[in-house]
C-alpha cells in the first residue's frame, strides 16, 4: 500500500547513500540535524540555547581585549604582520572602508591596504571569499591567450611623447617663464620591439576593462564587470596617466587628463591613507607633470600637498596614517596611536618635490623633520627598524620584529633614493642606508637548501624565520641602483644572488607567478627550496620583481633579466587576464588549471608593473635614464636635483 511518509524517507536516506550530490548532500545533512534536534528533551534544548546565547554575550564583551592584544598588528603594503611569528592564514583581507558620500558602492579595502581592527578584516575576509567569483570555465572568463598575439600587433598605436629632461624643469623659474615641454630625440626609439608591443596590448587590454566597468572609480573589478572604491579619487587613473605617457597611449592619456580636471574632486569628505594617497596620486600627478610640463598637474599635486599636511600636526611631528582631505583633519588608525614606519618614511621623494616645484619649503620641512628624527631614534637593530612608530611618543613600538618586507620595505628604498634625488649631500641618509645593508647581511640574509638560494629573512625577537614576501624583492633593484651610483661593488653581487631568487619565486610555482610569500628551506635533508603556505598563494600582480629586474636589465646589460621578464608577462596573460577586459589578482598560484581570480585590478599593475615590463624591454637606455630620474616607491618619475 502506498505510504506517503514510507516513501519520503526511503527516498531521502537512499539519495544520500548513493550518487549524493552538494545540494542534496546538505538537504539530509539538514534534515539529520533537525531529527536529533527533535529527539532532544527540552532540558536540553533549553541548555544548548543558553550556552549559544552565552557565548554571543561573551563574544562582544571580549571585543576590546581583543583589540588590545591584536595592537600589534596592521597592516602595509596589504600584508597582515604580526610581532609574533606565526600569523593566523587567510587574516589578511578585505575589509571596510568608511563610505564617501554618495558613493554608489560600499567601499571595501583588499589585504592589500589595510584598515580597522584586524580580527574584523578576518570576518570580513570570509565573506569577501564567499563573495569571490571563481573561474567559470564554460564562460572562459579568465582568458587563456597564446604567448604571441601577432594578429593584434598592427593596432598598436605607436605615437610617443614629448618630455622634459630634469634640468629643463628650472623650478626658479615663475610658471609662465617655464620651458614649454620639447621633444627629447632620445625618447624617440627608431621602433617599439615585440615585447614592448606585447606591454602596449596588455596596457590596453588592462584599460579597455578599467574603461568600460570602472571608470572614474578606483580600482576595476574585472570578473564582476564592476568597481571598488578606497578612497574615490580615481586611483587607477592617476597611478596610469604617466605609463600612458611611456607607452605613447595619446588618445587615452587625454581622455584621463579630461577627467583629471573636471572630475577629480580633492576636496571630499574621505579618509584618505597619508602614505598610499602620496605615492599613489600626490607622485603620479608629479611625475606627469615632470613629463609633460602641464601646469593643471601640478596645481592638483599642490592642492593635494596641501589637503595632506593635516597628518603631521602630531605631539611628536611623526604623521598620523590617515587624513580627510575634505575636513582637513587627521587622525591614526581606531586601534592604536602607532604608524608604520615604512609609511612615515616613504612620502619625502613626493614632498621634497613638491616643495623644489611650488617653491613652498613647509613640505620638505615636514618630511626632512620625521627622517632627522628617526635617524637619531634608539631601537634599531644594526640599521634596520622595527615596524611601527608612536605619533604622540616618536618613540619605535613593538620593537624586535626586523623585516624587509611590508611596513618597513621602503624606508629602506627611500633613504637610497633621497639621497640620489638630493644630489648625493645629505650624508645621514646616506649613513642610515649603508648602515642598514650591512644590518641585512648580518642578521637577515641565508641560502636555501639544497640549491642555495641567497634570500631575506625576518628576525623576530632575535629567532631568524626564513620567511620572504615578494614586497622585498624590491631589494635587488635597488641595491644595483646604488651600485650604480657608487656604493659598494658587493651591493652589486648581492643584487645579482637576489635577483635569481626572485625570479625562482615565480619560476617554480605551478602557474610561474609568485606568491605573496614564501618560506625557504633551511634544512639539507629536504628536496624543495620554496614551501608556499596556504594563506600566502596569492599573487596581486605586483611590480617588485620585475621593477628589479628592469634596474638589473639597465646596469648589467644581461638580456637574461629581459627574458625573465617575459616570462612573467605571459604568464600574467596566461592565468590573470580576464576576456572582457583587464587583469585580476589571483588566490592561489599553485593551481594553473584554476587560479581562483579574486576578481580585482590593483592600480599598481598599471602603474608599476606594466610601466616597468616596458622599460625593462626596452633597449634603449635612455628612456628614462636612471642618472636623471629616480622612481618613486609607486614607479612614478622625479628628477635627480642637479642644484
Ligand atoms: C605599491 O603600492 C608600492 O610599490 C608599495 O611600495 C608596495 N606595495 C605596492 C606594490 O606591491
Amino acid at each position: 500500500m502506498y505510504s506517503p511518509q514510507r516513501r519520503d524517507f526511503i527516498s531521502v536516506t537512499l539519495g544520500n547513500q548513493a550518487g549524493r550530490t552538494y545540494d542534496n548532500s546538505k538537504t539530509w545533512r539538514r534534515q539529520s540535524c533537525w531529527r536529533k534536534w527533535k529527539q532532544l528533551s527540552r532540558l536540553q534544548r533549553s541548555l544548548i540555547a543558553f550556552l549559544f546565547v552565552f557565548m554571543v554575550v561573551c563574544g562582544v564583551a571580549a571585543y576590546p581585549n581583543l583589540s588590545e592584544r591584536w595592537q600589534v598588528v596592521s597592516y602595509h603594503n596589504g600584508e597582515l604582520k604580526q610581532a609574533e611569528p606565526a600569523a593566523e592564514p587567510g587574516v589578511a583581507k578585505l575589509l571596510p572602508k568608511a563610505p564617501p558620500v554618495s558613493q554608489p558602492q560600499k567601499p571595501r579595502r583588499s589585504n592589500l591596504n589595510k584598515r580597522g581592527p584586524p580580527f574584523l578584516q578576518k570576518r570580513l575576509s570570509k565573506k569577501e571569499n564567499a563573495d569571490e567569483p571563481k573561474i567559470n570555465k564554460e564562460e572562459n572568463e579568465v582568458e587563456v591567450i597564446p604567448n604571441e598575439k601577432e594578429e593584434e600587433k598592427d593596432n598598436v598605436i605607436s605615437w610617443r611623447g614629448m618630455k622634459i629632461e630634469p634640468e629643463q624643469v628650472n623650478p626658479a623659474l615663475p610658471d609662465t617663464q617655464k620651458k614649454e615641454p620639447v621633444t627629447n630625440e632620445a625618447v624617440k626609439e627608431p621602433g617599439l620591439n615585440e615585447r614592448q608591443m606585447a606591454v602596449i596590448e596588455a596596457f590596453q587590454h588592462a584599460w579597455k576593462g578599467y574603461k568600460q566597468y570602472a571608470w572614474g572609480h578606483d580600482e576595476l573589478k574585472p570578473i564582476s564587470k564592476t568597481y571598488s572604491e578606497w578612497f574615490g579619487l580615481g586611483l587607477t587613473l592617476v597611478d596610469a596617466l604617466d605609463t600612458m605617457w611611456i607607452l605613447g597611449q595619446q588618445e587615452e592619456f587625454e581622455e584621463a587628463k579630461k577627467w583629471v580636471l573636471t572630475d577629480l574632486n580633492l576636496g571630499k569628505n574621505v579618509d584618505v591613507n597619508l602614505f598610499e594617497t602620496t605615492i599613489r596620486i600626490l607622485g603620479g600627478l608629479l611625475s606627469i607633470y615632470n613629463l609633460t610640463g602641464d601646469q593643471v598637474f601640478l596645481d592638483k599635486a599642490s592642492e593635494l600637498g596641501n589637503r595632506l599636511m593635516p597628518a603631521f600636526d602630531t605631539p611628536s611631528k611623526i604623521p598620523y596614517s590617515d587624513v580627510n582631505i575634505g575636513r582637513g583633519t587627521a587622525h591614526p588608525p581606531r586601534w592604536t596611536s602607532d604608524s608604520t614606519v615604512a609609511e612615515v618614511t616613504s612620502i619625502q621623494l613626493e614632498f621634497r618635490e613638491l616643495s623644489r616645484l611650488t617653491k613652498e619649503e613647509k613640505y620638505q620641512a615636514a618630511v626632512n623633520e620625521v627622517m632627522k628624527h628617526i635617524h637619531k631614534l634608539g631601537g634599531k637593530m644594526d640599521g634596520l627598524v622595527p615596524m611601527f612608530i608612536n605619533t604622540n611618543s616618536g618613540q619605535f613600538s613593538h620593537l624586535g620584529v626586523y623585516t624587509l618586507g611590508a611596513r618597513a620595505d621602503s624606508y629602506y628604498e627611500y633613504l637610497l633614493k633621497q639621497w640620489i634625488q638630493g644630489g648625493k649631500k645629505e650624508s645621514d641618509l646616506l649613513d642610515d642606508y649603508l648602515q642598514a645593508i650591512e644590518g641585512v647581511k648580518k642578521n637577515l640574509i641565508r641560502k636555501s637548501e639544497p640549491k642555495k638560494l641567497t634570500f631575506v629573512g625576518e628576525m623576530s625577537h632575535n629567532q631568524f624565520s626564513p620567511k620572504m614576501d615578494h614586497l622585498v624583492c624590491f631589494l635587488p633593484g635597488t641595491l644595483a641602483l646604488g651600485a650604480h651610483h657608487g656604493l659598494n661593488a658587493d651591493h652589486m653581487e648581492l643584487a645579482k644572488e637576489l635577483m635569481e631568487t626572485c625570479y625562482q619565486m615565480y619560476a617554480q610555482i605551478e602557474t610561474g607567478l609568485s606568491p605573496e610569500i614564501v618560506h625557504f628551506n633551511l634544512n639539507p635533508h629536504n628536496t624543495k627550496d620554496i614551501e608556499v603556505k596556504p594563506a600566502d598563494r596569492h599573487n596581486l600582480l605586483r611590480p617588485e620583481t620585475v621593477e628589479s629586474l628592469f634596474y638589473m636589465y639597465r646596469f648589467t646589460r644581461d638580456k637574461t633579466y629581459q627574458d625573465w621578464g617575459w616570462q612573467i608577462l605571459q604568464n600574467f596573460n596566461k592565468y590573470t587576464r580576464v576576456k572582457t577586459g583587464g587583469y585580476t589578482s589571483i588566490n592561489n598560484v599553485r593551481k594553473s588549471e584554476n587560479p581562483e581570480p579574486r576578481d580585482k585590478m590593483e592600480s599598481f599593475f598599471l602603474g608599476e608593473t606594466l610601466k616597468y615590463l616596458f622599460l625593462l624591454f626596452s633597449d634603449d637606455f635612455n628612456l628614462i635614464s636612471l642618472d636623471k630620474y629616480i622612481f618613486n616607491t609607486e614607479a612614478h618619475i622625479f628628477p635627480i636635483w642637479t642644484t
